[in-house]
């Protein structure tokens, strides 16, 4: 996938998460320092991140909304700090069109909307204005209200209808097909049930005819299923990680790149 400054991501890559949050739902809290945000974004690029994802709004269940402002003053001196340190794409995680445009105008060249551009009207343009890659998730209502509304008729095609929608309206506002990333949005407004279904049909997103990105790491599903503990979680999301990339996911959004870039080479070549 090429982006607007000429630069390539080669598939499958692995992205490195940087929230610089006080509440996230695994890091929460750690990176709000940009010094420390910075030591840690330069570790991830030096243990296999292809792209580091900054993110300054958390999306937990239940979280509150953040304002603009504080959004910006959270990930730009980050940004800003790793201009010409880490030599990786830099994804801005955000749901408003000013924070987009303030990332990208310090380099940013991927914007990675939990919305779907839904949240903010003026995101699109935004987006194609600036010839940026966009991730395109699937979620219901708000990080506040998602998890009243996990009822789903089938939710695989309802994931892909969604998705096939906004890549459309995407494309319609002038975003090209190929700078388009789908992500059915483990976690968002889905139970553990819908998470393992969303995972099994990847093939079926992938025959969207986008690159699927996944976001399995340290979630509550795993931690369900695998365990609470530290090891608990980095091998439940190891195993997730592995069965996303032999189902085609292009992308894994994860806490820990060191290890999980050595399960997305092995899930890889066993899968090709
Ligand atoms: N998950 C979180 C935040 N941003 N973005 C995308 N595209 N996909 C995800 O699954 C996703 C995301 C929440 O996880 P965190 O708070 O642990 O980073």
């Amino acid at each position: 996938m090429r982006l607007s400054d000429g630069a390539v991501v080669r598939f499958p890559a692995v992205m490195g998460v940087l929230n610089v949050t006080p509440d996230s739902f695994s890091d929460g809290g750690r990176y709000v320092d940009a010094a420390n945000a910075q030591a840690h974004a330069i570790a991830m690029a030096r243990s296999g991140a292809d792209i580091i994802d900054i993110g300054g709004e958390s999306t937990r269940p239940g979280a509150p909304e953040v304002s603009a402002d504080e959004e910006i003053s959270r990930v730009i001196p980050v940004i800003r700090a790793l201009r010409g340190l880490v030599a990786r794409p830099i994804s801005i995680d955000t749901r408003k069109a000013s924070v987009a445009r303030a990332a990208l105008a310090q380099g940013a060249t991927i914007v990675n909307d939990v919305s779907a551009m839904e949240f903010d009207p003026a995101m699109a343009e935004t987006v194609a204005r600036a010839r940026a890659v966009v991730i395109l998730m699937h979620m219901r209502g708000t990080p506040a209200t998602m998890m009243r509304q996990t009822r789903y008729r089938d939710v695989v095609s309802e994931v892909c209808e969604y998705l096939t929608a906004r890549a459309h309206a995407a494309v319609k506002a002038g975003i090209a097909k190929s700078r388009i990333v789908v992500d059915p949005g483990i976690g968002f407004a889905k139970t553990a049930s819908h998470n393992l279904q969303l995972l099994n049909a990847l093939p079926r997103l992938r025959k969207l005819g986008y690159p699927v990105l996944v976001g399995v790491s340290r979630k509550s599903f795993v931690r369900r299923i695998a365990g609470a503990s530290d090891t608990d979680l980095l091998f439940g999301t190891a195993a997730a990680v592995a069965l996303a990339i032999a189902g085609g996911a292009s992308i894994v959004r994860v806490h820990d790149p060191d290890p999980m870039s050595a399960v997305v080479r092995m899930a890889s070549a066993l899968s090709t």
